[in-house]
């Protein structure tokens, strides 16, 4: 190319658009379906991948950039070093060792801490008003152990935490009543996985609630049946992995909708895992994570809403919050 005739473009201060930088730290199953959603959806200028291992980081790195013809324009960098992620706006964590058959979900709990102490400081000290996204496994203890690691304020560390269990319900009841996922409101609360709490109080499908006219008309929608269908939430993710052995491409769509709402600052509300003490009767003095809808932007968690349980779901999140606690008092950070 010629510049044309008086002179070539050299952009002012005021054409310079901020660009945005997302990394993404862990380049396994779940942070590539992740990596991969947020450059389809052109979420951001430049993506940074870290990984332990260099040769399969390099492969992903390449095999994405191989696609840029099909793609909005995005600069993808990849590095084993974390400096990599220098400047970053959002940093997502997804590396996590894997449970050993026999391994106790504490020790497995211990080893990602110990994974965790080498990657989140180095995460703050390169971009220190980042936000922070956690995905890595148990979700809810980690996104408090990188609260703690990385000396960020907690409206700046977020835990993916039960926005996809949330979107499982969703799937599940859409079926059920044969609509669209996008028109049904459902929320799951508290732990990601086994103990999360299904607010059926408030599910409703086009701001019409379903709870009693379903009860009204299916006489079958009784407490059990309704148990029955948040363990099939929570067995649905057990089911994926039994059957190709690991999940991707639900936690990637669901991670990249929270990209968006942050960087996009949509302060759209998504169920994720927020510092909930004082929430629902939880004591004050326990710093646990656990999931709350919470109002999502540029800020990070710019508010929590303050639903309405029932005694028993207020009873079930705060068996959770208790729970989780405990596990975070064992870390002794
Ligand atoms: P994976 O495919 O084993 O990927 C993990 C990656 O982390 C591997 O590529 C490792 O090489 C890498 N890694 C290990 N140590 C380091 C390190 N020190 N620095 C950088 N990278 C490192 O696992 P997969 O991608 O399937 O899952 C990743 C994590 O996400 C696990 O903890 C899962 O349990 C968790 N998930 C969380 C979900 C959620 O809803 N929060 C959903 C699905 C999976």
């Amino acid at each position: 190319f010629r510049p044309v005739a008086d002179g070539a473009a050299t952009p002012t201060a005021s054409h310079r658009r901020r660009l945005t930088k997302v990394s993404v730290i862990g380049a396994g199953n779940v942070g590539m379906a992740i990596a991969q959603t947020i450059l389809t959806r052109d979420l951001a200028d430049e993506i940074a991948l870290v990984d332990a291992l260099p040769d399969k980081l390099r492969g992903e790195m390449l095999d994405l950039q191989h696609a840029a013809a099909f793609l909005p324009r995005t600069r993808l960098v990849s590095d084993t070093d974390i400096a990599v992620t220098r400047g970053s706006d959002l940093a997502i964590v997804t590396a996590g060792a894997r449970q050993i058959p026999g391994e106790t979900r504490l020790n497995l709990l211990q080893r990602n801490v110990a994974l965790f102490r080498k990657i989140v400081p180095g995460l703050a000290e390169h971009s220190p008003e980042a936000l922070l996204l956690i995905v890595s496994n148990p979700v809810d203890v980690l996104t408090y152990v990188a609260w703690k690691l990385s000396g960020f304020p907690a409206s700046r560390v977020i835990g993916s935490g039960t926005n996809l269990d949330s979107s499982r319900f969703r799937f599940l009841l859409a079926e059920h009543l044969d609509v669209n996922a996008q028109d049904v409101q459902a929320y799951m609360v508290g732990e990601h996985g086994d103990s999360s709490v299904a607010v059926w109080s408030s599910v409703s499908v086009a701001g019409m609630p379903v709870l009693k006219s379903l009860q009204e008309s299916h006489r079958c929608f009784d407490e059990e049946a309704l148990e029955g269908i948040r363990r099939a939430v929570v067995d649905s993710a057990y089911e994926v992995i039994s059957l190709k052995g690991y999940t991707s491409w639900a936690i990637g769509y669901s991670v990249a909708s929270l990209v968006a709402s942050l960087l996009r600052d949509q302060r759209r509300i998504h169920p994720v895992s927020v510092l909930a003490r004082g929430f629902h009767g939880i004591p004050a003095e326990n710093d646990v994570f656990l999931s709350l809808p919470a109002r999502l932007g540029r800020g990070g968690v710019l508010g929590v809403a303050e639903m309405e349980l029932t005694e028993e779901e207020a009873k079930r999140l705060r068996r959770s919050a208790k729970t989780l606690w405990e596990n975070c008092q064992q870390l002794g950070l």
